[in-house]
């Protein structure tokens, strides 16, 4: 996959846009070689400001991602963007749906938008996520924005991700008893109640502010504010990017950045070593195949997962470079 002239990394990092474009590609097929691309990037990343948008499906998240990208642009800043399964089966939404939606964004030449879905990644989307985020991070861009449905566990990724995380609501539809279900309470910088135009707005605010309000923050903890907006009407979309703004200034003007840097080496550390560690017994087994015959003799009782996963590593560990 490196060219006999010049590497990815480099033709990335000399602003080859088509480079990037091959790279993500390769991360997300999992091609072996996208490691040392990688590893020749990382140097360059770690300015990126990092903003994280989650909540439940069809939220408006993608909506709101648009309304972001059009304000971050007119202060020319530059934008990455990573849709995380983008085609979510709850609210019917499509990569086709955000294409149209963001199309414009698309031909915009400071803007670079890559999809990941879910399906096919064995033990996650969580590496491959932090990979293509070091890709736009190193392109240079000033902003990169993940967005990714919070439905499990994606919403406690995406906060080891991002530098600041907002958490996207709407009124009504017992969203605010899910949200606390779902933990998403824990995880907002920023609350956004989206379709305000919707009967239960003001009463979905207030019981977002109650709840954050029993918290019970300390002096020097950023207390999430909670803005209305109508993301199809350009409504509250400045209250938004003020909230933003506020945290990220908070964040930088104490020890908060650089805590969350560290949080998110770590993770991303942990996430490659269980990548690593994963690939390399599927290697070790011969392919994820292996797995249908253990899983069938764990399921007759002819065989226990316990036995299994300790017979697995010993082989793996006994290979070395496996
Ligand atoms: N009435 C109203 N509809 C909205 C608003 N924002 C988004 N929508 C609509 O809600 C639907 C879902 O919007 P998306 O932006 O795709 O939501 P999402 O959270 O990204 O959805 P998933 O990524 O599939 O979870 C679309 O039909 C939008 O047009 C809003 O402020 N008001
Ligand atoms: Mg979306």
């Amino acid at each position: 996959m490196v060219s006999k002239t010049t590497s990815l990394a480099d033709r990335i990092l000399s602003g080859e846009v088509r480079a990037a474009a091959r790279l993500m590609r390769y991360i997300d097929d999992g091609m072996p070689g996208a490691g040392e691309e990688l590893k020749k990037l990382y140097p360059h990343t770690g300015k990126a400001y990092l903003l994280g948008i989650t909540g439940l499906p069809g939220a408006g998240k993608s909506t709101l991602v648009n309304r972001i990208v059009e304000h971050l642009r007119k202060d020319d800043l530059t934008v990455g963007l990573v849709l995380v399964d983008p085609t979510s089966p709850f609210s019917g939404g499509a990569i086709l749906g955000d294409r149209v939606r963001m199309a414009h964004h698309f031909t915009d030449p400071g803007v670079f938008i890559r999809s990941l879905a879910t399906r096919g990644h064995l033990g996650g989307l969580s590496w491959c996520t932090n990979d293509v985020v070091n890709v736009l991070d190193s392109m240079g861009k000033d902003v990169v924005i993940i967005e990714t449905v919070g439905v499990g566990q994606d919403e406690t990724e995406i906060v080891s991700m991002a530098h600041t995380t907002v958490v996207v609501l709407t009124p009504g539809m017992g969203d605010e008893i899910q949200a606390i279900k779902a933990g998403i309470l824990e995880v907002g910088d920023v609350f956004v109640v989206n379709k305000a135009r919707r009967e239960g707005a003001d009463r979905a605010v207030r019981d977002l502010e109650t709840m954050l309000s029993m918290k019970g923050w300390k002096a020097d903890e950023f207390r999430p504010p909670v803005v209305k907006t109508e993301a199809l009407y350009d409504e509250g979309l400045d209250e938004m990017m003020d909230a933003i703004g506020r945290h990220r200034a908070f964040i930088e003007g104490g020890q908060g950045l650089k805590k969350k840097r560290i949080e998110r080496a770590r993770y991303e550390l942990i996430e490659l070593l269980k990548e690593g560690l994963l690939s390399a017994v599927v290697r070790t087994q011969g392919g994820e195949d292996a797995f249908d015959v253990i899983a069938a003799a764990i399921a007759a009782r002819d065989s226990d997962p316990y036995t299994e996963v300790n017979r697995i590593i010993a082989g793996a560990l006994k290979r070395p470079g496996g």
